[in-house]
């Protein structure tokens, strides 16, 4: 609605991806749900080239990010976890703490323009990966979707572990092809390391526990992201960073968040204006499109793109930082 003008929709209505897309396809989600937040999704890496015109707005206008603008180098933080010891050491305001980040699979498109073969193809893929698994701490199980039962996918949604089903802005998006073929969950014992297969993107890679210990979370998120790395090539783009199917994702692709109370600010009507200064995004219990629910809020960095990984983790580190301070000097 913001970005989409006669003059994008001139330059884009005739044009088609190198897989065939259309500005059709990228918009579909926004046209069906007018309430989206964003709208837009690729269906494939050269969607963002071909309709540029659309997603460049939109970029900017979410990250702050230029079309003369370069994704920074990796830098997941490797060797500075130990600046990010515990946020709230007494427990007072943290329940748990989550990072993660998203990984698409070099040589496939997103999900709209996959067949079930290839969500079967891509799901062995990343299985063999997770069975390479050395690190102790790192090792689990792959939980197919097809096949799980459904009180056992309820709790683990309920846990917050797994992705929801049914996701409208991910439906019109044709984003649930084949459901639940090639989707799943691999976790570890403890469920502190878990990866998405093939829900919105091809990988989520998370690392979750509860407190408030943000750098024992990225350093567990590092050793995992190296550890199938190694073993299963990801798709990086010269601009725009590690590529994923949602704009809003792209470049670092990282979501640091914690759970967290804080009555006396989160009272205030300028609460989420307070967050936004702060470059922090404030979702509801249940992570997007969710509310809050004992006056506990997810909060993360907004921004994904412009920004390394290690970066991304600090902005919500400093300002969740800053959030507390202020909590504690509420009347
Ligand atoms: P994503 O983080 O992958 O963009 P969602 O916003 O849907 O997706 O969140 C996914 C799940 O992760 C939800 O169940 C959400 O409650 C959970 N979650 C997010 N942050 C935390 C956190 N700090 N602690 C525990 N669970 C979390
Ligand atoms: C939307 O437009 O609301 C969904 N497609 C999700 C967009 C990404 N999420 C976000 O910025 N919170």
């Amino acid at each position: 609605k913001k970005h989409l003008t006669k003059d994008v929709v001139d330059k884009c209505k005739n044009k088609k991806s190198k897989l065939g897309a259309t500005l059709y396809d990228c918009i579909s989600s926004g046209v069906e749900n007018l309430d989206a937040g964003v709208g837009v999704y690729a269906p494939d890496a050269d969607s963002y080239r071909t309709f540029a015109p659309l997603f460049d707005k939109i970029i900017e206008d979410y990250h702050g990010f230029k079309p003369t603008d370069k994704q920074p180098a990796v830098d997941l933080g490797e060797g500075k976890t130990k600046e990010f010891p515990p946020l709230d050491p007494e427990g007072k305001y943290i329940k748990s703490t989550r990072i993660r980040c998203g990984r698409s699979l070099k040589g496939y498109p997103f999900n709209p323009l996959l067949k079930q073969d290839d969500y079967l193809a891509m799901e062995g893929k990343v299985r063999d990966a997770f069975t390479g698994f050395t690190d102790k701490e790192l090792k689990g199980t792959y939980y197919p979707l097809d096949g799980m039962t459904k009180d056992t996918q309820k709790k683990l949604i309920a846990d917050h572990f797994l992705f929801k089903e049914g996701d409208r802005h991910l439906q019109a998006a044709n984003a649930c092809n084949f459901w639940p073929k090639g989707r799943g969950i691999f976790h570890n014992n403890d469920k502190t390391f878990l990866i998405w297969v093939n829900e919105e993107d091809h990988m989520r890679i998370i690392s979750m526990q509860e407190g408030s210990d943000v750098g024992a979370v990225l350093d567990r998120l590092i050793r995992g992201v190296k550890g199938i790395e190694n073993r299963v090539p990801f798709s990086r783009d010269e601009r725009l960073g590690w590529l994923t199917f949602c704009p809003t994702n792209l470049g670092s692709t990282v979501r640091a968040s914690v759970h967290i109370k804080l009555p006396k600010l989160s009272a205030r009507k300028d609460f989420k204006s307070i967050c936004e200064k702060l470059h922090l995004q404030v979702r509801g219990i249940h992570g997007e499109h969710s509310e809050s629910e004992g006056g506990v809020y997810d909060i993360s960095n907004t921004a994904r793109l412009g920004l390394s990984e290690y970066q991304a983790v600090k902005q919500m580190y400093d300002g969740v930082k800053k959030l507390i301070e202020l909590e504690k000097e509420e009347k």
